[in-house]
């Protein structure tokens, strides 16, 4: 009884309460689909979602960059700098073919189901 009063309040506690906190913190994280924007590429460069998915770009990069819609699909993000995100939410089931229009090599895929 008193071994595991000792043990719970040493750093296994600590474990367990870092642990009970992670639900909350997943909760808390913006349900959707992320696609990171990382050494001039798309990652991952081709994301399949559910129709009414919104999908958030994240910039990692230095750099500014653009999401561009190909045949005006989706609006068209402003530059993204530095950790700036952008969203689009994709209601109707597609393939939705994207680049930067800062660095037109950089294309990535949308493909809603
Ligand atoms: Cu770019």
């Amino acid at each position: 009884m008193r071994w595991n009063s000792i043990l719970l309040a040493g750093p296994f506690a600590l474990a367990l309460a870092a642990h009970a906190a992670t639900p909350a913190a997943s909760t808390k994280a913006a349900p959707g689909y992320q696609v990171g924007i990382r050494n001039f590429h798309f990652m991952p460069a081709k994301l399949v979602v559910p129709a009414g998915g919104t999908v958030t770009w994240i910039n990692h990069d230095e750099e500014p960059h653009v999401v561009t819609s190909v045949g005006d699909r989706f609006k068209n993000s402003p530059a993204l700098d530095t950790n700036d995100h952008y969203s689009a939410t994709f209601a109707q089931p597609g393939t939705y073919t994207y680049f930067c229009s800062i660095h037109p090599q950089m294309v990535g895929t949308i493909v809603v189901r």
